[in-house]
């Protein structure tokens, strides 16, 4: 068992976060780019946009990661030992593409109530302040949630650009992972991302996120996986895990999800984004 020790713990309830943390080894995480990589290119476009959701649905490795037993340690650490995954995302960053992460907080758009969850951001490439990686803004979660801007801009990587204004950006923190580590982050951090910079992909698996059995999801359906413990509530419904790599009938689970989850984060926008 590897829970968090209190240094952890206390770093989490002053920042807003915990990083890094060793999960797995770099050779493993290449084998998990592999196989993201071989969907890619059987199935271009499978990955991309509203596709860079639930990708553990359809692929074993990502379905690995997301049950992975450290990661589930650390977890339970933060929100208990019942513990539901309610979805994932792909944040690739290739070179020469404009992809960066407007400051936003998870918690004000993705409808999971109460705040009895966290994100696990798994490094499968590389991450460093060179090609892009996640900057916190240390403290900001224990604000309430902020006013957010719909800015539908270029090249951000979130459904409708919402950004917080104002963040001290030489104040933020920049988590800087090797393939195979991965950060915690709170529902209500302030967090963003800059350009890659670098000639090489920058790729997170994004756990998002690992609620407690408690919690509802008040914007819509979400699917859930049991990962640990018991769901003594039963709020969602529950969905399998992949047969093998690119199942036909989990394509069509995956396909299922991501419309609902188009739904919940679209409520009440006239507007849709690219993701
Ligand atoms: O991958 C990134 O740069 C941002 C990811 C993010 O915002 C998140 O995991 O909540």
């Amino acid at each position: 068992m590897t829970y968090l020790s209190s240094n952890q713990l206390k770093q989490y309830e002053d920042e807003g976060f915990v990083s890094p943390i060793n999960i797995f080894s770099k050779e493993k995480a290449k084998e998990i780019r592999n196989e993201i990589e071989l969907i890619e290119k059987e199935m271009p476009g499978e990955l991309d946009k509203s596709g860079r959701y639930n990708a553990h649905l359809i692929s074993p490795l990502l379905d690995e990661v997301t049950h992975n037993s450290k990661i589930l340690d650390a977890v339970q650490s933060l929100i208990g030992e019942n513990i539901l995954v309610c979805g994932t995302t792909l944040f690739i960053k290739n070179p020469n593409e404009k992809g960066f992460v407007s400051y936003h907080q998870d918690a004000k758009y993705i409808g999971l109530e109460p705040h009895n969850w966290v994100t696990a951001w798994v490094a499968i490439t590389d991450s460093n302040a060179h090609n892009g990686c996640m900057r916190m803004w240390s403290g900001s979660h224990k604000d309430n949630l902020k006013d957010h801007e719909q800015m539908f801009n270029e090249g951000n990587l979130l459904t409708r650009g919402q950004t917080v204004n104002n963040v001290p950006k030489e104040k933020t923190t920049p988590l800087v992972l090797e393939a195979g580590q991965m950060s915690l982050h709170h529902p209500k951090v302030v967090h963003g991302s800059d350009l890659n910079k670098s000639d090489d992909r920058r790729i997170g698996f994004v756990i998002q996120s690992y609620i407690g059995s408690n919690v509802k999801q008040v914007l819509g359906k979400n699917g859930v996986q049991l990962a640990r413990g018991k769901d003594n509530y039963n709020f969602h419904e529950t969905i399998g895990r992949p047969k093998s790599l690119m199942d036909k009938n989990d394509l069509k689970i995956k396909k299922r999800e991501n419309d609902n989850l188009q739904e919940i984060f679209y409520k009440g926008s006239s507007k849709k984004g690219n993701y």
